[in-house]
């Protein structure tokens, strides 16, 4: 195992609801440690770019609009697989279909407005931090 970063997004849904602290006691209890943290209302420009991968999907500019209805929480998380392991703690990304006591079947209101965004490997954990965080932002 090693020490690894990724990169969480609390989403509009998350933030309406003041789910903030609820949301980051299940990842610090999971051994997880928020390195940076900064609450922020994306751009229509941002958030197509951070979703580029996305583009081709037929929910891509609902997703969009979603992402940028209110603020989101941007975060840098880490510790022992810190990628598999946020993954493991927010669940499937459709809430009907994630595991019992993940933070998606707790929260998630729906497959879109689903609560919480994490990177999906090491790789793009790198290019996901390097879009909202400066090294110097992120203090171990
Ligand atoms: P993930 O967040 O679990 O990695 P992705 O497939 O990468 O899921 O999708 C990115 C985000 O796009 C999801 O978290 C969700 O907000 C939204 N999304 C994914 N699939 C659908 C869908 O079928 N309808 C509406 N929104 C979706
Ligand atoms: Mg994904």
């Amino acid at each position: 195992m090693a020490i690894e970063r990724t990169l969480s997004i609390l989403k509009p849904d998350a933030t309406r609801r003041n789910l903030t602290g609820h949301i980051n006691a299940i990842f610090e209890d999971a051994g997880l440690a928020v390195l940076a943290q900064k609450r922020i209302l994306l751009t229509r420009a941002q958030a197509e770019s951070f979703y580029g991968v996305h583009r081709e999907r037929g929910f891509f500019n609902d997703l969009v609009s979603y992402m940028i209805s209110g603020p989101v929480v941007a975060q840098v998380l880490s510790g022992e697989d810190a990628v598999l392991k946020n993954r493991e703690l927010m669940g499937a990304t459709d809430p009907k279909k994630a595991a019992e006591g993940t933070i998606r079947a707790q929260y998630a209101e729906s497959i879109e407005a689903n609560s919480v965004h994490g990177s999906d490997s090491a790789e793009n954990a790198a290019t996901e931090i390097s879009f909202f965080f400066a090294e110097i932002d992120i203090v171990a």
